[in-house]
């Protein structure tokens, strides 16, 4: 997998987050968009060298291992604990200052190894070793320099010993890291001299077990003596094979970000669970993110079409039936002007703003309809952005003053066409009252639960093809 290809995944990703964070504070969802961002980083350092971290509690023997690798006494060993205070770099090959400057490691704590013509050294070219300060430092200056070195390792070389391999302590605190790493994770069981050689397999098989009770799965096991130089080759075989191919970093980053799209995916909800309301199931992944929000939508307001609707907003009294039977009462009222009048006004008048506890009625059966649509969390969000009963009413209230009331017939019309000139004013001015509540259901209701759908949907299709891309890459490599 190239570089390029998967900044653009992860800027897309970040910025996808970013979006779903604006609808729901999720910290899973913040997540994601920080590795997005120590991925970018790392990506736009460039990904032709590998990073390999030495990593673990004080003492266990990272900088002996360290020199062990790099086969020369460079790293500070000492006897008081934690010895070692800043990173130190060893790299193989190749100008690596930008990525040395960016990880913050002095020059006076760097060492090259060009020189050497060894073929495993040469298999090496592209590896920056790193020496860490104890992870778990009660110095709080050496816990930033290892946390911000951290997520920008390819291979994390987890160094432990035989006093401490067991402590559940430092499982707990470092595994918590490395699960799902697996493949960028290698263990290191330093000082093995300190055991009878028949313990050293018991002991390693142990920790193995230790790890995957943790949940590492097929944790890499290497045992290893600084001191005597046991498994120290095979290590460097390690390194070499994490090396060899130039896509090693590219390869980490790739399968990080799959794993960020589909932890987003995770925190978005699965449209099956919830479904696109009692039309079907599955509907998102068949349309596009705006077809599948238009479609929701519009189940929305079919769903809420029923007697809860908006619509059953409009006062009752204006409909065709109450226009017509105040028209035929007119009509019994004959030639009687006044009691014509007083029907007219009946049929005619300005409606009244629909009560507080109708328009509350009508946003929760809205958002029953959302529940439908979409996992809880964004229904919740949807509920966010629509406007307060109070609000929409005054609106409502607001708008209905603009509406003329029809005049009232004139000359003939107006003896003899009585009946039928109520009729269409008030068919007349339900339509104008229908048109303008909707337009205010529009404004206050269905574009806000659409934008919230469009969000929704768009993200998942993003976090789905970047966490499927992700996939066919890792497949490839
Ligand atoms: N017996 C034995 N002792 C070792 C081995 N590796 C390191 N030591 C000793 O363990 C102690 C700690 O070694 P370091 O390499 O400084 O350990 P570290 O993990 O770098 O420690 P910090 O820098 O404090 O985090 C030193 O006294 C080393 O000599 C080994 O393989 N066998
Ligand atoms: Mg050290």
């Amino acid at each position: 997998m190239d570089a390029p290809p998967l900044i653009s995944d992860a800027k897309e990703l970040r910025r996808t987050a970013k979006m779903v964070l604006r609808r729901l504070g999720d910290e899973a969802v913040q997540g994601v968009s920080t590795t997005c961002s120590h991925l970018i980083e790392r990506l736009e350092l460039g990904v032709d060298h590998t990073i390999v971290a030495l990593v673990g509690g004080t003492g266990s023997g990272k900088s002996s291992l360290f020199n062990a690798l790099i086969q020369m006494d460079f790293a500070k060993i000492g006897p008081l604990r934690p010895t070692t205070e800043r990173p130190t770099a060893c790299v193989w090959g190749g100008e690596a200052d930008t990525l040395l400057d960016w990880l913050g490691i002095a020059r006076e704590d760097q060492i090259r190894r060009d020189s050497i013509l060894e073929d495993h050294i040469a298999g090496l070219r592209g590896l920056i070793l790193l020496d860490l300060p104890d992870y778990d430092s009660q110095e709080p200056a050496h816990r930033i320099a290892t946390e911000r070195i951290l997520p920008q390792a390819d291979l994390l070389v987890w160094v432990t010993d035989p006093q401490k391999y067991a402590d559940p302590a430092l499982h707990a605190r470092y595994l918590e890291e490395f699960r799902g790493r697996e493949a960028s994770l290698l263990v290191v069981l330093n000082q093995v001299d300190r055991l009878a050689d028949d313990d050293v397999s018991t002991v390693r098989a142990h920790l193995a077990q230790l790890l995957q009770e943790a949940g590492v799965a097929e944790p890499q096991v290497m045992v290893t003596s600084a001191w005597t130089g046991q498994g120290i080759e095979e290590t460097l075989q390690h390194l070499v094979e994490a090396t060899r191919r130039h896509t090693a970093a590219a390869a980490r980053v790739g399968r990080e970000l799959g794993r960020a799209a589909e932890v987003l995916v995770e925190a978005l909800g699965d449209p099956g669970s919830a479904g696109l309301g009692s039309a079907g199931s599955g509907r998102v992944g068949e349309v596009g993110a705006t077809g599948a929000a238009g479609a929701a939508g519009a189940e929305l307001e079919a769903g809420s079409a029923s007697d809860n609707s908006w619509r059953g907003l409009v006062p009752a009294w204006v409909n065709r039936a109450a226009v017509e039977a105040v028209a035929r009462l007119m009509d019994f009222s004959g030639g009687n002007a006044a009691c014509g009048a007083l029907a007219r006004r009946e049929a005619v008048s300005p409606a009244g703003v629909p009560s507080a506890d109708r328009l509350q009625a009508l946003l929760i059966v809205w958002l029953d309809h959302a529940l439908e649509v979409l996992p809880r969390p964004w229904a919740a969000a949807v509920g966010h952005c629509l406007g307060s009963a109070k609000n929409i009413g005054t609106r409502l209230g607001e708008a209905m003053t603009g509406i003329a009331i029809p005049p009232p017939p004139t000359g003939l019309r107006a003896f003899f066409g009585r009946r039928r000139a109520a009729l269409e004013q008030s068919e007349a001015y339900r339509a104008r009252l229908t048109e303008v509540f909707s337009a205010i259901v529009q404004r206050t209701m269905t574009a806000p639960t659409l934008a919230v759908l469009e969000d929704w949907s768009a993200a998942r299709d993003s976090a789905l093809g970047i966490a499927g891309r992700a996939n066919v890459a890792r497949r490839g490599i």
